[in-house]
């Protein structure tokens, strides 16, 4: 049901500069829900989307093969059983013009609109502590002011391109996945590299394979890329899937990682070999995630256990690449299964075995310079008419740290978190009053997280309405005992053993420290709750 906008507070407007109690900025799948929820207390509240459009990684990320890595069902909204009766999601694993039409029918059938304003990029949020407003002003020049802020600008939206010598100086098209032009890219005759195998060039590279001329992929670091094994929604399953949400999403927010899927009680050397075998076997052949997520529960501990599996692994990848030479560039030896996010791919292996797709190992030729003609490396000039970044994003911290946030004093957010990371709960940041962060920063299934962080926020700015409180900020200390519990966590895992966007590696010169929140799904609902029941200890409201 649509939320009317007759309770909320007026927009005040002084001069030039736009009031409202809130300010949300990024009109992703998580603005859109804060959005909501904002409303739903009867505020003044206004979204500033960069995009031409709502959706935020699924407006910007439209390469082609785009689509999502977890089940379609699981990664829709849980919250409006209208939504989900109503919507149908055509396949397992939806693909990016799909997952955008949703987001827009969100906007729509909530009337989300008229409080978002999009072309709308936030340079600069600047905390007034005489007023308790904060100021932000928009690349436009454009001001507005508010007392809350909420940073919902997603994990994976501040796109990278390697600073490789000549970049500017191509001649050719030079495109990023995570910019990617809203009209069709034509392959069609074309010579095309594509620098990166990550989750990204890995769905972009069969298609890009099968439309282009020639097809020239640089690889640094060779991934294990699991089947996705995406198929069509029946009618039937449908059905189920509309009879069962409730069970469904319980199930999500039971598991460590919001998957209808957890690990397997058993750790891998208990169960004997050609079981063990086996039981990859069964896993392997099951579409999504379950391969890592569902495997045996030590397989991010044991070293031992992990190499079994990376083992059953790199055979597969033998198995599917002709070339023998090629196909041992594109096994991976040198980080444990899953320290890197596995990507999830349909025939991407498949795509070695065309004669119009050549790999190039930039471990033994690397990337010199780009020219005017294509890439340089330290053996061969590659021609190109178009060159693909899938080069990744500077995850987590680089959205935020891109935006200069000034809190009390004057103090800059980016120097705050040159080290890292520095929150109470991920939410808030010390010194930055009533600036809240609602990036699910949780190992989880994207939106089973950003929901709880979404409500919990939401619940906050209801409490101090209620309780006529102006201000919200955590303790350093609250924050400090944070940091360290969230650092500890990942000691005794492999998660943080690949040169990944996990722990910031593949920004050369930020600092290495796990970005995610490595605890359980669970367990960080259970602390937010704790946390808010308790009065919100660990934070001083005034
Ligand atoms: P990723 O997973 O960060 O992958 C980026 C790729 O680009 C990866 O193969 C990198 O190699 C490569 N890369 C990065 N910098 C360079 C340089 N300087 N030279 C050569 N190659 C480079 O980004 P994606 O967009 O694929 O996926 C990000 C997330 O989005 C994904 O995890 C999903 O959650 C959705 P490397 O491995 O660092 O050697």
């Amino acid at each position: 049901m649509a939320t009317s906008l007759q309770q909320q507070t007026p927009t005040v407007s002084t001069g030039l500069v736009d009031q409202y109690d809130v300010i949300i900025i990024g009109g992703g799948l998580t603005g859109l829900y804060q959005l909501y929820r904002i409303r739903e207390l009867g505020l003044s509240v206004r979204v500033f989307e960069d995009g031409g459009g709502v959706g935020g990684t699924w407006y910007w990320n439209r390469y082609p093969g785009c689509r999502f890595d977890s089940e379609s069902e699981t990664y829709g909204y849980s919250w409006s059983e209208e939504l989900l009766q109503e919507w149908e999601w055509k396949e397992h694993f939806s693909g990016q013009p799909e997952n955008e039409r949703y987001l827009n029918y969100v906007a729509d059938k909530f009337n989300l609109r008229p409080n978002i304003q999009l072309h709308a990029r936030v340079k600069s949020a600047i905390y007034d502590e005489k007023a308790n407003r904060w100021d932000v002003q928009l690349v436009s020049g454009q001001r507005a002011r508010a007392r809350f802020v909420i940073a919902a600008v997603g994990i994976l939206s501040a796109d990278y391109t390697p600073p490789f010598t000549g970049l500017e100086t191509f001649k050719g098209r030079s495109l990023h996945t995570g910019k990617w032009p809203r009209e069709k890219v034509d392959f069609a005759g074309k010579r095309v590299g594509v620098v990166g195998t990550g989750a990204t060039a890995v769905q972009l590279i069969p298609i890009v394979a099968k439309e282009a001329a020639h097809l020239t992929v640089f690889q640094r670091t060779a991934n294990y890329c699991a089947p996705l094994r995406n198929s069509l929604v029946t009618p039937e399953t449908q059905k189920q899937f509309k009879a069962n949400y409730k069970s469904m999403f319980k199930k999500c927010n039971e598991t460590p990682t919001g998957f209808v899927y957890d690990f397997d009680p058993r750790k891998t050397f208990e169960v004997p070999k050609e079981e063990r075998l086996a039981r990859y076997e069964e896993l392997w052949a099951k579409p999504g995630f379950e391969k890592w997520l569902g495997n045996f529960h030590d397989i991010m501990t044991n070293p031992e256990a992990n190499e079994d599996f990376a083992e059953f692994i790199r055979d597969k990848i033998r198995a599917r690449v002709k070339d023998p030479v090629v196909a041992e560039k594109l096994v991976p030896k040198d980080h444990p299964f899953g320290s890197k996010r596995i990507p999830l791919e349909t025939n991407y292996y498949e795509a070695y075995n065309q004669d119009n797709v050549v790999l190039v190992d930039l471990k033994e030729t690397p990337v010199e310079r780009i020219t005017p003609k294509g890439i340089k490396t330290s053996n061969k000039e590659y021609e190109f008419d178009i060159i693909i970044y899938a080069t990744g994003f500077d995850a987590v911290t680089g959205a935020l740290t891109r935006i200069d946030i000034r809190g009390e004093g004057g103090q800059s957010f980016k120097d705050k978190w040159a080290d890292g990371p520095r929150t109470y709960l991920g939410l808030q940041t010390a010194g930055f009053p009533n600036f809240f962060i609602a990036n699910s920063a949780a190992f989880c299934n994207f939106p089973r997280c950003a929901e709880t962080v979404v409500e919990w926020i939401a619940n906050c700015i209801g409490y101090m309405g209620k309780k006529n409180l102006q201000r919200i900020v955590p303790t350093p200390a609250a924050e400090e005992a944070w940091v360290e519990h969230a650092n500890a966590l990942t000691e005794g895992t492999l998660f943080a053993k690949g040169n990944s966007w996990f722990v910031g590696a593949n920004i050369p010169g930020k600092k290495r420290v796990f970005l995610l929140y490595a605890n359980t799904a669970p367990a960080y609902r259970k602390k937010c709750a704790e946390v808010a029941a308790k009065g919100y200890e660990g934070f001083v409201l005034q």
